[in-house]
């Protein structure tokens, strides 16, 4: 019975074994499941705006061509992520339709404008590189598609993190024009990148319960504190400076303290209201209405392989 089955998923898991697509899992458990990650299919593909803004505006033929990669490895990202959802039981169609509805939460990072090329260094750098520092761990989720998904998910990701921070490095070494641009994009994509990590753990109502299910390794505030010890020394090497006059390393706690978070900001941004939160989800509605041909087509084409093979 069901107190049978929840004891043994609880072993399970607390024996590190993997919960796979036809185990029996408790219905809390798949929720949350189809919850993060359907957020994350989301916000890749929604992800792949602020930077499709700059691919007929690269400022070469070798950056244009890397930055077509990225955002092709993107909607790759979100193809993959939807997949492992559905393996939970909702279907692609309904998580489309929360999306297009705004119904859906997908990364508050998003809602923010790209208008410079050096905005493409910083999302490469800070973005991606929150996101590997936030992924990485989850590459051990006790449930199995998600944890596979996620392993090649992070070595993309891992070559996007460098290819932002050598943009960054070949606009520090230029004009003083470029160097105040690569600042001026840091400067706007620091707070909101350390607000991918979620709320603090101590407002953070998912977090306990994802901790003892396995899903989630580490808490929020964690996995910030290590994202900011990543960024310091590589800041260094750029000679870029990170834009909190509070930061600094304590001796005595052996972490960087860091000055307060905006947490009103990332609070707006998620209830609709960040810069670019209509924008973005209009240009989704659009292109997905825009596509309902193609799915036509294919649905009418299955449809009549069906009827050929039936003869
Ligand atoms: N934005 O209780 P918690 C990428 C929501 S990387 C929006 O702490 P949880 C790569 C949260 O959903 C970005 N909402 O929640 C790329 C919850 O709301 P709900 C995607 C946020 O789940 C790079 C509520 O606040 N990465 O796409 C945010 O335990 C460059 C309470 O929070 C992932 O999704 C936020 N920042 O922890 C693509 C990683 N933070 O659902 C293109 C997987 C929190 O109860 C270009 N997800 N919320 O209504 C996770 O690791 C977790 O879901 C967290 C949140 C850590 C995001």
């Amino acid at each position: 019975d069901d107190a049978d089955a929840l004891a043994r998923f609880d072993d399970h898991v607390a024996h590190e074994q993997r919960i796979e697509p036809r185990d029996w899992m408790p219905e809390a458990y798949r929720r949350t499941l189809i919850r993060q990650i359907s957020q994350h299919a989301h916000s890749e593909i929604i992800g792949m705006q602020p930077e499709g803004n700059w691919i007929t505006r690269a400022p070469s033929l070798k950056r244009k061509a890397i930055l077509m990669a990225k955002v092709q490895d993107e909607a790759g990202h979100g193809l993959y992520l939807y997949s492992a959802a559905q393996t939970l039981g909702i279907t692609r169609d309904e998580m489309t339709r929360q999306l297009i509805e705004g119904r859906a939460k997908y990364s508050s990072i998003f809602n923010y404008p790209t208008p410079t090329w050096a905005d493409m260094g910083a999302i490469g750098w800070l973005v991606d590189g929150a996101a590997i520092v936030n992924q990485v761990p989850l590459c051990r989720c006790s449930y199995g598609p998600y944890g596979r998904a996620m392993v090649r998910i992070c070595k993309e990701e891992s070559f996007h993190q460098r290819q932002g921070f050598e943009i960054l490095l070949t606009l520090m070494q230029g004009t003083q024009e470029q160097r105040e641009m690569a600042q001026d994009a840091v400067n706007r994509w620091y707070w909101p990148s350390l607000m991918m990590f979620g709320p603090p753990d101590d407002q953070s109502p998912n977090s306990a319960q994802s901790m003892a299910w396995r899903i989630k390794r580490f808490s929020n505030d964690e996995l910030r504190q290590r994202f900011v010890g990543m960024l310091v020394p590589q800041a260094e090497i750029l000679g870029i400076t990170l834009p909190d006059p509070d930061l600094r390393w304590d001796e005595e706690t052996q972490r960087y303290e860091m000055g307060e978070i905006d947490w009103d900001e990332f609070f707006q941004v998620l209830r609709g209201n960040g810069p670019c939160n209509a924008e973005r989800i209009e240009r989704r509605r659009t292109a997905h209405e825009e596509g309902a041909w193609v799915r036509e087509a294919a649905a009418e084409y299955a449809r009549k392989q069906a009827q050929r093979a039936e003869g």
